[in-house]
């Protein structure tokens, strides 16, 4: 079976744990990971900042004594992301003065060394739940106009959790006609949780939620693990606008980055990109690192063809509402027909999307078309067994 869920156990929250001493750091983390977080652990302030950049705390436990930058130099700068996530200082030697900064920068707690575990699991514990209050207060806030009450927001929380730990990719076949070969394939994100009943549906509740780029990241950690069993090169993969904002996906060690020269990333013309600054320039750094772009869903009525200059994109795909029933719609077909020349001039690769019948396909020949996907040729399934073409 391609393309397995991430079976594990829903994780109660991820820690940051910042300690220098090894033996410390090793036989917390285990304690804390029996009782179900994720806990990732670090040596210094400067690399706690850095794990910070790879995805969302829930949580900091650090020692105060740390080499260069200390534990409350740590506080501050987590200060400086998100006045709200819970920070634990841990010390063994406590004192009025830095016990005085902890509250003034707003410690969760400041617990003295040696302390009982116990008492560092109540507190860890207390931290996480406080912080995901925090999360709902703010998703409460940001749709206040939409009528949805905290209780539904809660159980949406709830429920999200679940669905992010067991979606599944689906991949599409992209194929020539004239080659008789599928070219491609792209990953379509498929929920496996009852709450959810397509993938718009879990987007927008990981939008209501803050929580799109986890979703992107877990998309692209699941098409990364996946690739060994694409049989062809080319994987395309949908970007949210929140995707491009993400410093991980600029990290070239992640599991994407290392499968990149296969990647054909696709950005949809239907989202705004107003809200992405320097767009030129992350396209620029995503082609550095091996990947192809795709302005997706071309024509769809949206932000006409500024993409094309802005994105200068290696593929093309044109939107199915173009596609539906061009057999019988001149308007369509002298569309088509006029966008052609400039996707030659451009030497882009361009697709057609949604192609669903015979006629449709015979047509779309006719105007110089070779490369499509659409429910014609294949729905998005969890293999790759060979298909039937033309
Ligand atoms: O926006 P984007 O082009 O990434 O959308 C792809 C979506 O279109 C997927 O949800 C996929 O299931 C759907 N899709 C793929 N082929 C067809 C098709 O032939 N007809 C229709 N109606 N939908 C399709
Ligand atoms: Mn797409």
């Amino acid at each position: 079976m391609v393309a397995t869920s991430l079976m594990q156990p829903e994780s109660r929250g991820r820690l940051l744990l910042v300690d220098d001493d090894e033996h410390i750091l090793r036989s917390v983390a285990r304690v804390l990971r029996l009782d179900g977080y994720e806990v990732l652990t670090v040596r210094s302030a400067e690399e706690a900042s850095a794990a910070m950049d790879q995805g969302e705390i829930d949580a900091v436990v650090t020692d105060i004594l740390l080499p260069r930058l200390d534990g409350l130099g740590l506080l501050r700068l987590v200060r400086d992301r998100d006045p709200k996530i819970p920070v634990l200082l841990v010390t063994g030697n406590p004192s009025l003065e830095s016990a005085t900064q902890a509250v003034e920068f707003g410690a969760f707690r400041y617990l003295v060394k040696p302390f009982d575990i116990k008492s560092l699991e109540h507190a860890v514990s207390e931290a996480v739940s406080t912080y995901r209050l925090t999360r709902i207060k703010r998703a409460v806030r940001r749709r206040s106009d939409s009528g949805l009450a905290t209780c539904d927001i809660q159980s949406l929380d709830a429920s999200l959790n679940g669905a992010l730990d067991s979606f599944r990719m689906a991949y599409q076949p992209i194929v020539s006609i004239q080659s008789r070969e599928v070219i491609g394939y792209e990953a379509l994100l498929r929920p496996e949780s009852p709450s959810f009943s397509g993938p718009m549906e879990l987007f927008h509740a990981a939008e209501q939620m803050g929580r799109m780029q986890e979703l992107g990241r877990r998309i692209r950690a699941l098409v990364a693990k996946d690739a060994a069993e694409i049989p062809t090169a080319s994987i395309f993969v949908n970007l949210h606008p929140s995707d491009l904002l993400d410093p991980e996906l600029y990290n070239p060690s992640s599991s994407l980055a290392g499968v990149a020269h296969r990647l054909v990333l696709e950005i949809t013309e239907r989202a705004t990109l107003d809200t992405v600054p320097d767009v030129k320039a992350l396209m620029t750094r995503l082609r550095s690192m091996g990947f192809r772009i795709a302005v997706d869903d071309l024509g769809a009525g949206y932000s006409g063809l500024s993409s094309l200059a802005s994105l200068n994109p290696d593929v093309v795909k044109v939107d199915m509402s173009i596609v539906r029933d061009i057999h019988l719609d001149a308007t369509k077909q002298r569309l088509l027909r006029s966008i052609v020349p400039l996707f030659r001039e451009m030497q882009v690769l361009w697709v057609v999307e949604g192609v669903e019948t015979n006629e449709e396909r015979d047509a779309l020949l006719g105007l110089g078309c070779d490369v499509m996907q659409g429910y014609l040729f294949g729905r998005p399934r969890f293999d790759f067994a060979p298909i039937q073409i033309g």
